[in-house]
């Protein structure tokens, strides 16, 4: 069988009627940014059910705006925390309490770009909901000008020794309630994140649970606060595709220029961003302002979100060269050079299919074909050694973590999809 046909059975298999897990036994409900990717794939052999997938994850919106990270439609006991220990949460469906990289914007202008009434209609379908949900990450999310993060599973990069500096900074809650990890019974341990990033993960969400879910308080007085090149990359890129849509549909002067307003503040903030010593963009930790050490899987998501100086572009252009030098299957989590680097232990190394998307094409967007190419050819190459997993050993191509996977099953639809290497702005 072709892969591409094993890639719509993928997804076929993790449907769950409308909206599609990430994959059976380990992630058992719908994820945010997972679904979003998913519905690109999804697109590529049916529209309506791709549509279907974006219209079930905003079921899940707070009336404050918030998309949650996880959308618990029921309790299933093989993954924890479920439900339960996240507590009284805020929106329709029980969920968690924080969110996810909001590619989703992108995602529906991708979907809905060819034009005609039933897109147009599309778009003004979604278009409240989208804008509420950038609104709340520009008030509920923001510290200091930046937005924020509180939660290392809010950027989806749960792992990455990015959040060092910030989980460094606290303690794990002395009265922190006893549990049972489930991800560690389906996956090698080895392959996951430690016993002591679990307790901290955990006590930030007892920490929410404790201001009922308050976003303001969580993002004020929490234990955690950092600054995400991804969270910001793809906010950005967002923003920018909001505004496109809101153009597109007419939206009042007002919408546009508080679109407008948020785009400024996000522009200003790719350089609050820039680490001069690295040469790259990271993390920091807001309180502090300390930088992160290493150049990840989002430090060039520059390119993806149209910002930052061309002498910081090239500089990160010249960091993605240096890695590419020593890695087999670009790109890794983190930098095979910096302190942590873990070939195979989550985001600690391995590459992950949906940031060599969008990796890939903010550079073919930016005229930088070549490493474009070589960043998707490398995980077309791992898939086709190894199948659709989670994500991939960048010096082997050896599938790690989860199996049959639906983002790479969509990134590889997506990609097969494509005639040439053309972005949508
Ligand atoms: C916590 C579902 C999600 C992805 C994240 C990835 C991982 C969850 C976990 O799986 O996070 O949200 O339990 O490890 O880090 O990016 O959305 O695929």
């Amino acid at each position: 069988m072709s892969l591409t046909q094993t890639a719509i059975d993928t997804l076929a298999r993790n449907d769950r009627g409308g909206f599609t897990i990430p994959t059976a036994g380990l992630y058992p409900y719908q994820w945010n940014w997972d679904s979003a990717f998913i519905a690109l794939g999804i697109a590529t052999y049916d529209m309506d059910r791709a549509w279907t997938e974006i219209m079930s994850l905003l079921e899940g919106q707070w009336p404050d705006g918030m998309i949650p990270s996880i959308i618990f439609r029921s309790d299933d006991p093989s993954y924890f925390p479920g439900p339960s220990r996240w507590g009284k949460t805020l929106g329709p469906i029980p969920s968690t309490g924080v969110s996810q990289p909001p590619v989703l914007t992108t995602v529906v202008r991708q979907l809905t770009d060819a034009g005609g009434t039933r897109n147009a209609a599309r778009r003004h379908e979604v278009f409240d909901r989208l804008f509420a949900f950038h609104k709340w990450f520009h008030d509920a999310r923001t510290s200091n000008g930046i937005v924020a993060t509180v939660h290392p599973w809010e950027t989806g990069r749960d792992n990455c020794p990015d959040w060092n500096i910030g989980l460094d900074l606290m303690d794990v809650a002395a009265d922190l309630a006893p549990y049972t990890r489930m991800d560690n019974k389906h996956v090698n341990p080895q392959y996951r994140p430690s016993q002591e990033q679990y307790d901290k993960y955990l006590t930030i969400v007892q920490f929410g649970d404790s201001v009922g879910w308050d976003q303001r308080r969580l993002t004020d007085e929490g234990p955690f606060l950092m600054a995400d090149p991804n969270i910001h990359f793809i906010l950005l890129r967002a923003d920018k595709d909001l505004l496109a849509i809101a153009r597109d549909l007419g939206k009042p002067v007002e919408t546009l220029t508080q679109i407008e307003a948020w785009i400024a503040k996000g522009e200003a903030a790719t350089d609050y961003l820039w680490s001069e010593a690295l040469g790259a963009f990271t993390a920091r930790e807001i309180r502090t302002g300390a930088f992160s050490t290493g150049f990840t899987n989002c430090s060039a998501l520059c390119f993806y979100a149209d910002s930052g100086t061309a002498e910081q572009r090239a500089r990160v252009l010249d960091n993605l060269n240096r890695i590419a030098a020593k890695v087999d299957f670009m790109l890794p989590s983190w930098d095979p050079d910096a302190e942590g680097f873990e070939a195979q232990r989550y985001w600690c190394g391995p590459v992950w299919p949906q940031m060599n998307y969008m990796t890939s094409l903010g550079l073919a967007e930016q005229g930088h074909d070549a490493l474009a190419m070589k960043i998707r050819d490398d995980l077309c190459r791992a898939i086709e050694r190894s199948g659709f997993w989670e994500c991939f050993n960048p010096l082997t191509g050896e599938g790690c973590v989860g199996s049959n996977f639906s983002w790479t099953a969509a990134v590889w639809l997506s990609w097969q999809h494509e005639t040439k290497l053309e972005g949508v702005a």
